[in-house]
């Protein structure tokens, strides 16, 4: 790590400065600790009754054991510490209840998926402690490995960071046809990543570094610290969501084998990409397909970014740990060979573009932690659409020593172009979710789910969650042609909780 990563820890109070020298050291020991078997959340299908399926989350506080030898208070879902993975088929109404166990106020949003605003889970759908909040909506996504996680107001960041985040898998009947890994925790793996940072006596350390917010200094995946998974097949498929508030990793094995990208964000690429690094900003997954001879042993690394990430490295500017290298997870190869793995499948997903030719534009600047020199205001509409068809946004980035990213909610998108940047990011296939290093511009032509209600708004927003709760979002409305959004949106609130 780089001299200028500590210097810039060390800017904090002197509190929050032990505590990452703590974490530090910790982390250097991770080597030597034994590894642990990685946990694999839960398969919650639900209860079905028909074409219905019922999911019932709760929201609660527990002990976990995210280091070897520490406990941690922690949040989850239905469990101590993460959520459970939701799975759901495409055409399928889902109906979820969340019940707030906890003694705080949070909100459920589903990351990626398209529904009415009313189930989007924002800012203006508060579980208040004791009670349930529901949401339901018929299923339209296409497979794809979408996530769930608190979008409190000014809370989402410390919210996620506590652990209530997990993974919701949507299939279809292009998935199910396809010859892929799809055995779910033996052959499917899903890997969520975060970081923290730890106290002494283990608990979270939730003090925002000046300008970085929970940035961690230690990662998980799947809620420890060295993990190991022990695989009983030569091919194995992991969806990685990066669930951090603040971090990117760019992933890339010990050996530096190739494997095959095989989906984004929101769905299958057309066709397997091969490549031996990814780079995946917060919100943001991927799903890889990897290939394992018997007995190997070989670590998914957080390799950091050679550019760091256009990031300048001068004393000025906080150190965003672009330039961090992590091990993430040891992987160990089945003990026999079993049968040679057919080749992939060469095409995945059938082609689509969206027509953009007459589509309307609109342009968001993102500098420090507004867009479009406005911070969020829970009763301002800044975008109201009122048609069906495709937009093209573009994104960029204003600041030119800070990265951000920009995540659209009710949407998937493709990227059109990346530009103003040396910096390469692999950004192919369906996304809800696009990095911007400093300066880059972004152009998405962008596919909303057609839901007209002008009470209820969507965000879009920074997802590197310090961002987003300091005020880097902004609403829209989906209306009908010629509607105006409502006077007072949502519930009617206004300020933080
Ligand atoms: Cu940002």
């Amino acid at each position: 790590m780089p001299q200028i990563t500590r210097r810039t820890f060390f800017k904090g109070l002197a509190l929050a400065s032990i505590a990452a020298a703590g974490s530090q050291a910790l982390i250097g020991c991770t080597q030597k600790q034994p590894l642990r078997k990685l946990p694999i959340p839960p398969l919650l299908a639900g209860t079905q009754e028909g074409n219905k399926r019922h999911f019932q989350l709760v929201a609660q506080q527990g002990e976990s054991q995210i280091l070897p030898d520490k406990t941690t208070t922690t949040w989850g879902f239905n469990g101590a510490h993460l959520g459970p993975t939701l799975i759901a088929k495409k055409g399928e109404e889902v109906h979820i209840a969340v019940k707030n166990e906890l003694d705080e106020m949070t909100t459920m949003h589903w990351h990626g998926m398209k529904l009415p605003a009313r189930a989007d889970g924002g800012p203006h759908s508060p579980i208040e402690p004791g009670t349930s909040w529901e949401a339901s909506w018929t299923v339209v996504n296409a497979a794809a490995s979408l996530w769930y996680h608190p979008h409190t107001h000014g809370l989402t960041g410390l919210h996620a960071y506590r652990g209530l985040a997990g993974m919701f898998i949507i299939e279809d009947d292009t998935s199910a046809a396809l010859d892929l890994p799809s055995d779910y925790g033996v052959d499917d793996i899903p890997l969520v990543l975060m970081d923290h940072r730890f106290l002494e006596d283990g608990s979270l350390d939730e003090s925002d570094l000046p300008d970085l917010g929970l940035l961690g200094d230690t990662p998980t995946v799947n809620g420890i610290t060295g993990a190991e998974f022990q695989a009983t097949t030569c091919r194995i498929r992991l969806r990685i969501l990066n669930g951090s508030n603040m971090r990117f990793f760019k992933l890339q094995f010990s050996d530096k084998r190739s494997f095959d990208v095989i989906a984004s964000d929101t769905g299958f690429l057309q066709e397997p990409f091969s490549t031996t690094n990814i780079a995946l900003g917060p919100g943001e997954r991927w799903e890889i397909v990897v290939e394992l001879e018997p007995s190997e042993e070989v670590t998914l690394e957080s390799i950091g970014f050679k550019d760091n990430f256009g990031v300048p490295t001068d004393k000025y500017t906080p150190d965003f740990g672009m330039a961090d290298h992590f091990e993430l997870l040891s992987i160990i190869g089945p003990d026999s060979p079993g049968q040679d793995p057919k080749p992939l499948p060469g095409i995945l997903e059938k082609a689509e573009t969206l027509d953009i030719q007459d589509a309307p534009q609109r342009s968001f600047v993102l500098n420090t932690f507004s867009i479009n020199d406005q911070m969020m205001d829970m009763q301002r509409v800044d975008e109201v659409i009122d048609h069906q068809g495709p937009e093209v946004w573009t994104v960029t980035n204003d600041n030119s020593d800070w990265p951000h990213n920009f995540h659209i909610h009710n949407a998937r998108f493709q990227v059109l172009s990346l530009d103003n940047t040396e910096v390469e990011l692999f950004q192919a296939g369906w996304k809800d979710t696009v990095a911007l290093p400093p300066g880059a511009s972004a152009t998405l032509a962008v596919e909303f789910g057609y839901y007209p209600d002008p009470q209820w708004p969507y965000m879009y927003h920074c997802h590197m969650l310090y961002h987003e709760d300091q005020g880097m979002m902004g609403q829209f409305v989906i209306v009908e042609q010629g509607q105006q959004p409502a006077a007072t949106v949502g519930a009617g609130a206004t300020h933080n909780h």
